[in-house]
């Protein structure tokens, strides 16, 4: 039906380590556009294999939800950039030895034998279990965009406060429907590109911290967590992050707070 929404997924290994992933969800006119898109940033990576997938997406099943505002924090240093972070998720309500244990993890590999992880962990944000039911793989956000029409405005916003990389944007997305999800009081994440030292914390009552330091220039270990409050079913909340259709339906602010001095 040409009214529906696509999910358009895309992953890229070598063996069995994790190169590159990404994933849209768009209408049919746009599914070329994306794809090309999507192959042509998989082939940097020189994967051994390479997939791409496209499922159409009834539209009654949508899930809207705003995206979060977003305010930039310098920092001197990663270690400074960490420290930020870990500050972020005590006010996020995540207990104190979870958090540094959660930090501490990413910077050391998520993964089996410190690699990185496909996906996200998912943490018990009071005890610090690990939650998600396959640790290569964690849990797999997806199924996430921004409405079609809201599409300009979001990059311009972006654009307009220098934040010009795909990573951002992609990043910004999957943090607003990871708020949305059933029980998730916080998200940690930096990237596991050697050249991106960028990170983030996210809740509902600050939005997105981004902070550009949160790991050396050159380190390539990188990861997420979402943390989980119990007393919600963590059944429905994987199943809401790995399948529900959600779309940003309402932009959020973009500032820094340097720009408040
Ligand atoms: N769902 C869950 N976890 C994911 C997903 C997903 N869809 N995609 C990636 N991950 C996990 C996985 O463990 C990766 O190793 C880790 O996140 C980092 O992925 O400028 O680029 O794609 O404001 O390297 C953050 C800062 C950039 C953005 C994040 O992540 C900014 C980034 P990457
Ligand atoms: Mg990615």
């Amino acid at each position: 039906m040409e009214n529906n929404y696509y999910s358009i997924r895309m992953h890229a290994q070598r063996g069995r380590a994790h190169l590159s992933g990404a994933e849209r969800l768009v209408r049919k006119a746009q599914i070329d556009g994306v794809v090309a898109e999507m192959l042509q940033r998989a082939t940097e990576y020189d994967p051994a294999s390479l997939r791409i997938s496209v499922d159409e997406i009834k539209t009654a099943e949508i899930i809207r939800g705003p995206a979060p505002n977003l305010t930039e924090v310098p920092v001197p240093d990663f270690q400074a950039g960490r420290e930020r972070a870990l500050q972020a998720l005590l006010a996020a309500g995540v207990m104190s030895d979870v958090a540094t244990s959660a930090i501490e993890t990413i910077a050391g590999g998520a993964g089996p034998d410190g690699t990185n992880m496909r996906g996200a962990m998912l943490i018990d944000a009071r005890t610090g279990d690990r939650l998600e039911p396959v640790t290569a793989r964690g849990v797999r956000a997806s199924r996430m965009d921004v409405e079609p029409d809201l599409e300009e405005a979001f990059t311009r916003s972006l654009v307009s406060q220098g934040l010009i990389h795909h990573r951002t944007r992609e990043a910004l997305i999957l943090a607003a429907k990871v708020l949305a999800a059933p029980g998730i009081i916080a998200e940690l994440c930096w990237s596991d590109d050697p050249d991106y030292t960028a990170g983030y914390v996210s809740a509902p009552g600050f939005g997105y911290l981004r902070i550009p330091e949160m790991k050396a220039k050159g380190e390539s270990r990188g990861g997420r967590a979402f943390f989980f409050m119990p007393g919600f079913k963590l059944t429905e909340t994987i199943q809401f992050l790995e399948e529900a259709p959600f779309l940003i339906n309402k932009l959020g602010l973009i500032g820094s707070s340097a720009g408040k001095r």
